[in-house]
């Protein structure tokens, strides 16, 4: 008979606090009584139910790490541990989830004013009002300094002209953080906070998304949109306000593409386990369990390294190098291992009832987002050669 904690070979259970696994338990059956069920039909249909931010929201999954304004407070091994169990589920979840918690509230409580956290994170935090983050412009994806959006200082506030593509939620957003070159701070990168409803704003729905498709996708379009000078972020100047978000969400990423890769794995042994061709268990060729070998390696190897990152967090000794190593490669071994599943799955792998080539073509965004392989991968040059390969 298996080991009992093959899933678990190297007892990371263990090496959690009481708290963090209670935790990591109560959102496991959250996501699969609430959104296992559902994520079929929602990915067929191409919708994401805004509903699941306010289940979110009353979980005490949105904006998790911050003190006080409805949050719980967690440490980031907490976060870590709640973004793996969405993405068992999906990666379009997770994205949800992770855009309002690291890159909507984190900026506004770190960088923003006691008004502006007043005004915003209790909405955010229930689930109330969905948030989104824009960085990203259709010439300015990997090098964000190139960015085109342009904040002109006006009396009483600034006008903001530029379009940003490819942002999550920004269709069904109420609040969203905009990044914005300044014209009259010699075009520093600031961030800003508009709302729905503001003249000159629209969020056209991206179309045709073959990957990620139970989260909602669009651009945020801005035409000489009026924002007064009290929603511009004061606390932070320059490409590192959006990067040291983006730090967060990257680490959460981490995470949940292992939960991602793990659901992948454990389908895979059950499957093999239960489907007999040749007159044998498919789990009982040479083949079948050295594919499983290099599943749990890869996923109980990644989650250790993620746990590791998390408590350097935890104790403030993080370096953003720490985060491109395990972004980079947990989301590309994530991805390998959804691949291969769908493989042992046989024709049944390509049917979306077995949910694995949904991860599949979930997991090809999330090797992109964030900072693509690629990116992480001349991150992590510069930081060992101290030599600049991107341009
Ligand atoms: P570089 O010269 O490296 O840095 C400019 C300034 O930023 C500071 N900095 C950081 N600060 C904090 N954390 C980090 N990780 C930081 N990285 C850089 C740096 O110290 C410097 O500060 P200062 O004060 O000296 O000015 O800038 P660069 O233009 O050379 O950057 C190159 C590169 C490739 C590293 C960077 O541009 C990059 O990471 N590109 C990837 C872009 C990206 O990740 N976009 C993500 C968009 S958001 C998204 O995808 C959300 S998906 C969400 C979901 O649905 O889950
Ligand atoms: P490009 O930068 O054009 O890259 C194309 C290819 O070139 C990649 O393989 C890349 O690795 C490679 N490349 C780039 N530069 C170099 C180099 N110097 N050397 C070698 N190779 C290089 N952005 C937001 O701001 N907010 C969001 O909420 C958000 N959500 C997203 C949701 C989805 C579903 C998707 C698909 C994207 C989302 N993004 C978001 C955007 C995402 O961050 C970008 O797609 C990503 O940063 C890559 O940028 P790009 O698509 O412009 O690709």
């Amino acid at each position: 008979s298996p080991l009992t904690n093959w899933d678990d070979l190297l007892l990371l259970s263990e090496q959690l606090s009481d708290e963090e696994r209670m935790v990591s338990e109560s959102a496991r059956a959250f996501c699969q009584e609430n959104l296992q069920l559902g994520i079929l039909q929602a990915n067929r249909d191409g919708k994401f139910d805004r509903n699941i931010m306010r289940r979110f929201g009353e979980m005490g999954m949105l904006g998790a790490t911050i003190e006080g304004y409805g949050c719980p407070g967690v440490n980031y091994v907490t976060y870590g541990l709640i973004a793996r169990e969405v993405e068992r589920v999906d990666s379009g979840y997770r994205s949800a989830m992770s855009v309002q918690s690291s890159l909507v509230m984190h900026p506004i409580n770190a960088f923003g004013s006691a008004a502006q956290k007043e005004k915003y994170l209790p909405k955010l935090a229930s689930g109330e009002w969905v948030g989104c983050f824009g960085l990203t412009e259709p010439d300015a994806g990997s090098d964000p300094a190139s960015m085109k959006t342009r904040a002109k200082n006006v009396d009483g506030g600034y006008r903001l002209s530029g379009s940003k593509m490819w942002i999550t939620n920004s269709p069904i957003a109420d609040v969203f953080v905009v990044w914005a070159k300044c014209s009259d701070e010699n075009e520093a990168i600031r961030g800003f906070i508009l709302e729905r409803g503001m003249d000159g704003l629209s969020t056209p729905a991206i179309e045709g998304k073959l990957s990620l498709k139970a989260s909602v996708t669009g651009e945020i379009v801005m035409d000489d949109v009026f924002v007064p000078t009290e929603n511009r972020l004061e606390g932070v100047h320059g490409l590192k306000g959006p990067f040291s978000c983006l730090n967060m969400a990257r680490y959460g990423i981490s995470w949940g593409a292992m939960g991602a890769a793990e659901f992948c794995w454990h389908a895979a042994r059950q499957y093999g386990l239960d489907r007999h061709q040749f007159g044998r268990p498919l789990a009982q060729t040479q083949l079948f369990q050295t594919k499983l070998a290099d599943m749990q390696t890869e996923i109980t190897l990644g989650l250790q390294a993620s746990l590791r990152v998390g408590r350097l967090i935890d104790n403030r000794k993080f370096d953003p190098a720490m985060i491109s190593l395990v972004k980079r490669n947990n989301c590309s071994k994530a991805l390998d291992i959804a691949r291969k599943s769908r493989d042992m799955h046989g024709g049944n792998g390509i049917a979306d009832e077995y949910h694995i080539m949904r991860h599949m073509v979930n997991l090809e965004t999330v090797n992109t987002y964030e900072g693509t392989y690629d990116v992480h991968g001349l991150i992590l040059g510069r930081a060992q050669t101290g030599l600049q390969a991107f341009f």
